[in-house]
């Protein structure tokens, strides 16, 4: 009897429940419990941390899991490395997304993490957009000297370290529309973004195409090797394939 279970948190991954969900197979979604208000799923839903790698293997083996897919963002490089060492004795699959790349006319500024963008933004106070969320915020306190366009999923709870800070509520996928009318209103000179990949965060990459603004682009964290598809499809055939009773 198949149970997957889905590590979720990005459009692809509940893109993948509702399909899961037509197909009739028996699954579990997961959410971290980062948010307020989290995406309502066609699957039965659990959220929190699973306790480590061993929290998610004593999960596993409790809960009758016979396929696990990591649909998560590509920086829960945390929960993708966990779900590798406890996954030795399950198939697993990533449904990834490629990263984004530049394209003609793009001025992009390619940094290895976090760290290397607060870094870049060394200098003179400048109208800076940062869509990276809450988790990093304080990482950017070395820099107060800007003017910070800051979106968030969920009003913050504690002191913002950014003195100069506009706040934004708002949960995603967003347009390219409404963040070029976003940028202008903020008359914004220069864009942080995760490459996040996908389609859920690319409004503000092509808002920043439009508008010609700089991007200073936060590459992945390393994670390690697994099996790995893009689509959706491709997720549904390795399922078929291995004998889930959507197969033999
Ligand atoms: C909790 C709950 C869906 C999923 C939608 C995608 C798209 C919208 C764009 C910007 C960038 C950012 C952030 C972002 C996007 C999708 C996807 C994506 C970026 C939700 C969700 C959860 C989270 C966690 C949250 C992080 C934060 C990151 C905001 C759900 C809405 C910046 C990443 O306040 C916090 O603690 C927020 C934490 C991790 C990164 C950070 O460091 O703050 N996502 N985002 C999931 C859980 O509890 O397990 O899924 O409904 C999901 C989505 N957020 O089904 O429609 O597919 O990527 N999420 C980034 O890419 O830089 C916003 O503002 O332009
Ligand atoms: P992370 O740093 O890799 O994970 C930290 C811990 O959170 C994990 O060790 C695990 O706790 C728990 N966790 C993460 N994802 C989980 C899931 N789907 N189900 C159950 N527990 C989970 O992860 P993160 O970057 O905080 O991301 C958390 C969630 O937000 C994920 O669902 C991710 O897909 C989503 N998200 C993240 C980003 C981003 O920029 N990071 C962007 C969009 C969406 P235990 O060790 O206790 O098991």
């Amino acid at each position: 009897m198949t149970h997957l279970l889905i590590l979720g948190g990005t459009t692809e991954a509940t893109a993948l429940a509702h399909a899961v969900h037509a197909a009739g197979i028996t699954a579990t979604f997961s959410y971290a419990g980062r948010v307020a208000r989290p995406k309502r799923q066609p699957l039965p839903t659990r959220v929190g941390g699973f306790g480590g790698d061993a929290g998610l293997k004593s999960y596993i083996a409790e809960h009758g899991i016979t396929h696990v897919v990591d649909a998560t963002h590509p920086f829960a490089a945390q929960m993708s490395t966990n779900a590798v060492v406890a996954c030795k004795d399950t198939p697993l699959l990533a449904l990834s997304r490629p990263k984004w790349a530049a394209q003609d006319g793009d001025q992009w500024q390619h940094v290895p993490d976090i760290a290397a963008a607060v870094q870049a933004l060394n200098g003179p106070a400048r109208k800076v957009m940062l869509a990276i969320g809450r988790l990093h915020l304080d990482a950017f306190a070395p820099q107060p000297q800007h003017q910070y366009l800051l979106r968030l999923v969920d009003a913050p709870s504690g002191d913002v370290p950014l003195p100069n800070r506009h706040i934004i509520v708002d949960q995603g996928p967003f347009t390219p529309g409404n963040d070029i009318a976003l940028m202008r209103a903020h008359q914004i000179e220069v864009i942080v973004s995760k490459n996040a990949g996908g389609t859920g965060a690319q409004a503000k990459i092509t808002a920043a195409r439009r508008l010609g603004l700089p991007v200073i682009m936060i590459d992945r964290p390393a994670i390690p090797a697994r099996a790995e598809v893009g689509t959706v499809s491709a997720v549904m055939e390795w399922l078929a394939a291995h004998d889930t009773d959507l197969g033999v």
